[in-house]
C-alpha cells in the first residue's frame, strides 16, 4: 500500500484504488509475512520523530502462535481486500465487482436500484458517492469518518458457506494518533461476529495492526461438526450454491448454517469509537439453505428441496439482493458544523440523537409491491431498539421474523402476535431478519420503521413508549425515538417466487430443524455457571467473574475458567 504524503491522512484515492484492485500481493503466508518491511516505515518514524527498530508488511503476531491453524486443510480459494481508510469521495472502484454489474434484474437499468444515490448521474455506479448522513448535510471531513475503502455507500461481503475466505485488512488510517477530529484510534482488529473462526483470525483485542500493515484473515467459513458429522459430505443440504445451479457439497452440520453476519473493529478500548466511526459492515452467508435464489428448486415445492427460496431474486445463481436489503441501523450525532461527533469520556456508552440506516439520515427506499428480506444491523455502540413497522395511519404492518443473529430459525414467527406487537429489543450487535410483504400495499404507499425505546443515557435503555404517543408527536423526550426510515410502494410487475412465510409458522413447515438433546444426555451433562458483575457493586471495583461460585476474577489472558472436552456436553448459566 502506497504511503499517503504526510502524517495525518490516508493514502490519495488512487493509491488506495490500487490497494484495494491490485492482485493479492505478496501471497498470504500460513504464519505472519515478517520478511517485508511495513512501505510506511520510514514515514511512521519521521512521523513519531524515531526511526522504527522493525514493522513488518503483516501486523499480525509473529510466530506458530497466530500461524492459520490447518491451513492447508482450510485454504483460501477466495480473498477481499479493503483499506481503512479516512472519508473520500466513491470512485466506482467496486462497480465491476458486483455480482449484479449493475446489469441483472432491479440493479440493471430501469430497475429500482440501478441508481445508486437517488439524484442524476448515478446510473450503475457509486462513483461519486461523498460521505454524507443527507444530501444537504456537510460532506465529512477525512478525520471523521472512517470507513472500509473510506467511502459509502457501506460495503457487504458476500461469501459462501463452506468456502474459505482470505480477507486482506490493510491499515489506511492517519500515522498521527492526534488526527482522529477527537476519536477513534488509528489501530484495527478486524472481528467477524458470530464467525466460526479460529482464535488467530478472529479479532482478537489486542492483535491490532498499524497504519501501514495489513493483516491477513483467514475465515474458513465451516459448518458446526465439521469433524464428526457428514464428514463424508454427501448431505445435499449442507454446501455452497456452485454458481451454476448445483451444490457444492461440504463436510458438517447443515443445521449450524449461518446467514447474516457482520465484521467490525475490536480494538481493546477503543472498539466502540472506530465501529462509531466506521469500522462496521455487513457479510452475508450464502449455502444450499440460503441461496438467495428464489423459485429456484424450492424447498416450498419438495420438501427434499434444501432451497428455502427467502425472498431475493432470480438474475444470478446466487446472491440477488434484489428483494433482499441490508440495513445497517445506528445513532449517530454530529457537532455545530455537521461532522460526526462522539464524547470519549461518556464510558457509560455514547449515544447518539439522530437515527441512521446504512449511513444516511432517516432516509427512504423504494421497494416493490412484493416480498423483501430485510436484514436489520443494531450497529450502535451503546442504544437499544425497539422497532415498530407502521403505515402512514400508524396500523402495525404484518411481517414475519425468520432469523435473528445469523441463525435460521426453525419456524417463522409472525408479527404482531399475543405477545408481542413489535419486533423484540434489539441490543447492539443483534440481527433480526424479516420478511414484510409489501403487496399488501397500493403503489404510493408509505411504510415506516419507528424506534420506540427510550434511552435516557447509555447504561442502558429506559422505557418502551407507546406507539400512539410517538406518532401523533406527545412525546418529547429521547430524539432518536420515531420514524426513521421510509419505505415507498412501487407497482411489481415480476411474480413473486420467494416462500411465503407463513407457510412456515410453527405446526407448519420447519426451515431448519433445531437438533433435539435427548433428556438423558441433559442430565449427565457437566454444569458450570459464570456470574458477571462488579466484584462489590461500585464502580470502584474491576468487572469480574465468578466461575461455579467461586472467586471473581477479572480479566487475565493466562487464566483458563473452563475447558470442556472435544465431544463432551455441558449446560452453562
Ligand atoms: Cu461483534
Amino acid at each position: 500500500m502506497g504511503a499517503p504524503v504526510d502524517c495525518v491522512h490516508s493514502p490519495s484515492s488512487p493509491k488506495i484504488d490500487q490497494t484495494i484492485t491490485q492482485r493479492l500481493f505478496p501471497l498470504p503466508t500460513r504464519e505472519a509475512n515478517l520478511t517485508r518491511p511495513n512501505p510506511w516505515a520510514k514515514l511512521v518514524g519521521d512521523c513519531i520523530g524515531r526511526p522504527l527498530a522493525k514493522s513488518a508488511i503483516e501486523g499480525r503476531p509473529p510466530g506458530e502462535m497466530y500461524a492459520h491453524q490447518r491451513y492447508d486443510e482450510f485454504l483460501p480459494t477466495v480473498y477481499s481486500q479493503t483499506v481503512q481508510a479516512g472519508a473520500r469521495p466513491n470512485s466506482g472502484v467496486r462497480d465491476g465487482m458486483q455480482m449484479h454489474r449493475y446489469a441483472v434484474g432491479e440493479f440493471g437499468p430501469g430497475g429500482l436500484y440501478h441508481n445508486t444515490a437517488g439524484a442524476p448521474g448515478f446510473d450503475g455506479t457509486t462513483a461519486g458517492v461523498k460521505i454524507q448522513l443527507h444530501p444537504k448535510m456537510p460532506v465529512q471531513q477525512p478525520n471523521s469518518v472512517w470507513t472500509f475503502d473510506g467511502t459509502l455507500p457501506p460495503k457487504l461481503l458476500m461469501a459462501r458457506v463452506g468456502e474459505p475466505i482470505l480477507f486482506r485488512h490493510y491499515n489506511g488510517l492517519p500515522i498521527d494518533v492526534s488526527a482522529n477530529n477527537g476519536f477513534g484510534l488509528h489501530l484495527v482488529t478486524t472481528h467477524e461476529h458470530n464467525g466460526h473462526n479460529p482464535a488467530e483470525s478472529d479479532g482478537y483485542t489486542a492483535a491490532y495492526f498499524y497504519p501501514g500493515q495489513f493483516y491477513d484473515y483467514r475465515w474458513p467459513m465451516q459448518l458446526a461438526g465439521y469433524d464428526s458429522i457428514n464428514i463424508a459430505a454427501t448431505d445435499p443440504r449442507a454446501g455452497y450454491p456452485d454458481g451454476n445451479g448445483g451444490v457444492h457439497k461440504v463436510r458438517g452440520d447443515w443445521r449450524e448454517t449461518m446467514s447474516t453476519h457482520w465484521f467490525h473493529d475490536h480494538t481493546i478500548d477503543f472498539t466502540a469509537q472506530n465501529v462509531y466511526k466506521g469500522n462496521a459492515a455487513m457479510m452475508n452467508y450464502y449455502s444450499a439453505v440460503d441461496r438467495g435464489r428464489e423459485g429456484f428448486q424450492c424447498n416450498y415445492e419438495n420438501p427434499n428441496n434444501a432451497n428455502l427460496c427467502l425472498p431475493s431474486g432470480t438474475g444470478l445463481d446466487w446472491g440477488n439482493r434484489d428483494y433482499d436489503m441490508n440495513l445497517l441501523i445506528a445513532d449517530k450525532a454530529w457537532d455545530a458544523k455537521g461532522q460526526l461527533y462522539f464524547n470519549i469520556f461518556n464510558t457509560d456508552g455514547f449515544l447518539g440523537d439522530q437515527m441512521t440506516v446504512n449511513w444516511s439520515w432517516k432516509p427512504y427506499v423504494d421497494v416493490r409491491a412484493r416480498r423483501y428480506r430485510l436484514r436489520l444491523l443494531n450497529g450502535s455502540v451503546s442504544r437499544y431498539f425497539k422497532i415498530a413497522v407502521v403505515t402512514e395511519k400508524g396500523d402495525r404492518v404484518p411481517f414475519h421474523m425468520i432469523a435473528n443473529d445469523g441463525n435460521i430459525m426453525e419456524h417463522a414467527v409472525a408479527f404482531p402476535n399475543s405477545a408481542s406487537q413489535d419486533l423484540p429489543t434489539q441490543a447492539i450487535a443483534e440481527r433480526y431478519d424479516i420478511i414484510i410483504d409489501f403487496s399488501r400495499y397500493a403503489p404510493g404507499t408509505k411504510i415506516y420503521f419507528v424506534n420506540l425505546l427510550e434511552h435516557r443515557d447509555g447504561a442502558g435503555p429506559k422505557d418502551e413508549v407507546s406507539l400512539k404517543d410517538v406518532l401523533s408527536g406527545k412525546y418529547k423526550g429521547d430524539p432518536a425515538v420515531g420514524k426513521f426510515l421510509e419505505f415507498r410502494v412501487q407497482p411489481y410487475s415480476g411474480k413473486d417466487l420467494s416462500m411465503n412465510p407463513a407457510d412456515y409458522v410453527e405446526g407448519k413447515k420447519k426451515m431448519i430443524p433445531r437438533p433435539e438433546i435427548p433428556q438423558a444426555e441433559i442430565a449427565k451433562a457437566r454444569r458450570r455457571t459464570f456470574e458477571f458483575g462488579r466484584s462489590s457493586g461500585t464502580d470502584e471495583e474491576p468487572w469480574t467473574i465468578k466461575t461455579d461460585g467461586g472467586k471473581g476474577f477479572s480479566t487475565d489472558e493466562h487464566r483458563v475458567s473452563a475447558a470442556p472436552e472435544v465431544g463432551a456436553v455441558e449446560v452453562w448459566r
